[in-house]
């Protein structure tokens, strides 16, 4: 098949050497035309063997190999870094009771227990206040600066401040609306009973406006901005 297309090919290359060389086309019936057909010869006898050719290229990979055996056990790595934080475990059991702590400060020292009637509650505040301190110091707490209205509750008043080792304290009565017009802290008028000492109220100065009861029991009016320990007094029904 091979040896017929050669041949072919062979024949029409002669025929177009030969338009060649006679020029333009319009010219080939002038000329003879000789076409010569060229036969095959016989094939020759083998060469001699040729030199050894240069090293083919790499072939293709070939197929994974079966498993070898295990090899011996490599040597410890050394430590890794840390881990992630973990998440928060769960709540643990309660402990036990921690000992007996120590005893805690004593109470304020301003307050010097209490003292009462079957309707009153009677406090010796050893704070020194004006006037009108300790008696913002009594409301605040619900009650008023002292407020003797007879025998009984003057004379436990007085012994309160006695056993205080006190001479003298702020009581609840003024006449600081009306000069010489005294009143109590909560605003009743004095009735038949007082306590004042000989020669008082005298209004000293002319600036005493409140009054204090000194160990005797005995009152006195003095300025209401010198300062003083004071009692307050709670009527049992708002405690
Ligand atoms: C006191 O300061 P003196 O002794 O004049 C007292 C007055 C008394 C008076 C009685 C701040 O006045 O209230 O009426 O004694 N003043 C003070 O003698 O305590
Ligand atoms: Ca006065
Ligand atoms: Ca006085």
């Amino acid at each position: 098949m091979k040896r017929d297309l050669v041949f072919l090919v062979t024949l029409i290359s002669l025929a177009f050497l030969s338009l060649l060389r006679s020029g333009y086309p319009q010219h080939i019936a002038e000329e003879s035309c000789s076409v010569q057909i060229l036969v095959p010869g016989l094939k020759g006898e083998a060469g001699e063997k040729g030199e050894k050719g240069a090293p083919g290229r790499p072939g293709r990979v070939g197929p994974p190999g079966e498993k070898g055996e295990m090899g011996d056990k490599g040597q410890k790595g050394s430590i890794g870094r840390h881990g992630k934080i973990g998440p928060i475990g769960s709540k643990g059991e309660k402990g036990d009771n921690g000992d007996i702590g120590p005893p805690g400060p004593n109470g304020d020292p301003a307050v010097a227990g209490v003292r009462e009637t079957d309707n009153k509650i009677y406090l010796l505040v050893k704070e020194e206040k004006r006037y009108k301190e300790a008696q913002l110091y009594c409301h605040g707490r619900g009650g008023t600066l002292g407020m003797p209205k007879d025998e009984t509750a003057n004379n436990l008043i007085a012994s309160y401040i006695n056993q205080a080792g006190l001479t003298r304290v702020f009581i609840g009565i003024n006449d600081l609306e009306k000069e010489g017009n005294f009143v109590y802290s909560d605003r009743s008028p004095m009735q038949t009973f007082n306590k004042w000492r000989s020669g008082e109220p005298n209004n000293a100065y002319d600036e005493e406006d409140c009054v204090e009861m000194v160990a005797s029991g005995g009152w006195n009016d003095v300025a209401c901005h010198i300062t003083m320990y004071f009692v307050c007094e709670f009527d049992k029904e708002n405690v």
